[in-house]
């Protein structure tokens, strides 16, 4: 994983069990406000449709 600058992702919050890169093609992070905030990633398909944020 890396950040859209490419540079590298030093430290994740992941929920448990991620990433898992299920079906070999997940290379897109989800942040998911219902879980912890320290634990609420989960790797997913970069073609899954999500609102989504950027740095400017
Ligand atoms: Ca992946
Ligand atoms: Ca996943």
């Amino acid at each position: 994983m890396k950040w859209v600058d490419n540079s590298p992702l030093k430290q994740g919050f992941w929920e448990s069990n991620e990433p898992n890169d299920s079906g070999g093609n997940e290379d897109c992070i989800l942040l998911n406000p219902a879980k912890p905030v320290l634990n609420n990633w989960n790797d997913i398909p970069c073609s899954a449709m999500r609102k989504w944020i950027c740095e400017k």
